[in-house]
C-alpha cells in the first residue's frame, strides 16, 4: 500500500543566510512553486519516499520560504501556522545570525509550536576561512534543544539532502505513520554529485544504526571517510571507494558477512549513479 501524507516545514533564519538557496538546491528543477502573495511566501513541494516493511509512505513535503522583506515583521505568524518542523538557518560567516536564532527565531518557533521537530543548519559551510563562529557553537544549541545539526552548502550540496531527508524524517516519525521500520528515504533515480553520495553513504551507515544512535555513529563515518582521505566538501571516485571499504570493515566486525556485502553494494551502486555516463 502506498500512503501519501502531507507535511509543512518551514526554513527560518535572518536574510541572506541561504533559506531560498538550500531550497533551490534540495528541490533543483523539480520547482513547483506557488507564491503566497499574502503573507509574502513561497511553498515549494518535494515528495519524499520512504519505504516501510510493506508499505510505502509518500511524504509530501510542502517547504515554506518566508520571503525578503517580511522577515523581521508580524507577518511571518501566519506562516507559522499549521508546520509539522522548522529548520533554523545561521550563516557561518555572521555571528549575528546564530544569536538571532536565540533571540528572534527559537521564541517565535515556541510561541506558535511547542515540541516542533527543528534542525538547525550553518549554512555557507564552503566559506570556510570566513567562518564567524564553529561547528561547536551551532552544536551547543541545538543540543540544548535535543535537535540535529548540520553545516550546509547550498552553493557545493554539502548536507542539504541530507538535512532535508533528516527532518523529513522526523516529521514522519511523528505522525500517525509511528514506525519502527521507517527507514532513511533513498535518493530518487537518476544522477547524482559526488557530494550527494558521500552524504548519502553517511546517511545510510548511521541510519543502519538506527535513529538512537544517529548521533554517535556520526563521528564513526567521519573517522572513516578521514582515513579515506575523503573531504565531504570534495569527495572523488577514489576516496569514496576507499570509505565503502573501510566502513565494511567496521561493519564486519558487528554484521554478517552478508550484510556488510549487501551494504558495501548498495553504497558502490549509488557512487554509480555518480560516476557512470548512463545513469
Ligand atoms: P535568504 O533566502 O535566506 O535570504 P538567499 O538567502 O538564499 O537569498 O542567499 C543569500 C545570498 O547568499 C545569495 O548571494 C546566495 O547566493 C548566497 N548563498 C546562499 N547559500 C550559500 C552557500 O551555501 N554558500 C555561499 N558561498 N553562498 C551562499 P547573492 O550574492 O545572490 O545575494
Ligand atoms: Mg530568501
Amino acid at each position: 500500500m502506498v500512503v501519501e501524507i502531507k507535511r509543512k516545514v518551514l526554513l527560518l533564519g535572518d536574510g541572506a543566510v541561504g533559506k531560498t538557496s538550500l531550497i533551490r538546491k534540495f528541490v533543483m528543477d523539480q520547482f513547483d512553486d506557488k507564491y503566497i502573495a499574502s503573507i509574502g511566501t513561497k511553498v515549494t513541494k518535494k515528495v519524499i519516499n520512504f519505504k516501510l516493511k510493506d508499505d510505502e509512505l509518500n511524504l509530501v513535503l510542502l517547504i515554506w520560504d518566508i520571503l525578503g522583506q517580511s522577515e523581521f515583521k508580524g507577518v511571518i505568524g501566519a506562516s507559522f501556522y499549521g508546520a509539522s518542523g522548522a529548520f533554523l538557518v545561521a550563516d557561518m560567516t555572521r555571528r549575528p545570525t546564530l544569536e538571532n536564532l536565540k533571540k528572534v527565531w527559537l521564541p517565535r518557533v515556541e510561541e506558535v509550536a511547542k515540541e516542533l521537530p527543528i534542525v538547525f543548519l550553518g549554512n555557507k559551510a564552503d566559506l570556510t576561512d570566513e567562518y564567524a563562529f564553529r561547528e561547536k557553537d551551532l552544536a551547543e544549541l541545538a543540543d540544548t534543544y535535543d535537535a540535529p545539526h548540520f553545516l550546509t552548502s547550498a552553493r557545493t550540496g554539502l548536507n542539504v539532502n541530507m538535512a532535508f531527508y533528516r527532518i523529513a524524517y522526523d516529521v514522519a516519525k511523528k505522525g500517525k505513520f509511528v514506525d519502527k521500520q521507517l527507514s532513511y528515504p533513498i535518493p530518487e533515480e537518476g544522477r547524482l554529485t559526488l557530494v550527494e553520495v558521500a552524504d548519502w553513504i553517511m546517511y545510510d551507515f548511521c541510519s543502519e544504526k538506527g535513529e538512537k544512535n544517529f548521533a554517535l555513529t556520526m563521528p564513526i563515518v567521519r573517522e572513516q571517510y578521514e582515513r579515506a582521505g575523503l573531504d565531504p566538501r570534495n569527495p572523488t571516485k577514489e576516496t569514496i571507494m576507499k570509505a565503502v571499504k573501510y566502513l565494511a570493515e567496521t561493519e564486519a566486525i558487528y554484521l554478517d558477512q552478508e550484510s556488510v556485502e549487501q551494504n558495501a553494494l548498495k553504497r558502490l551502486k549509488m557512487l554509480k549513479r555518480a560516476v557512470s555516463k548512463n545513469v
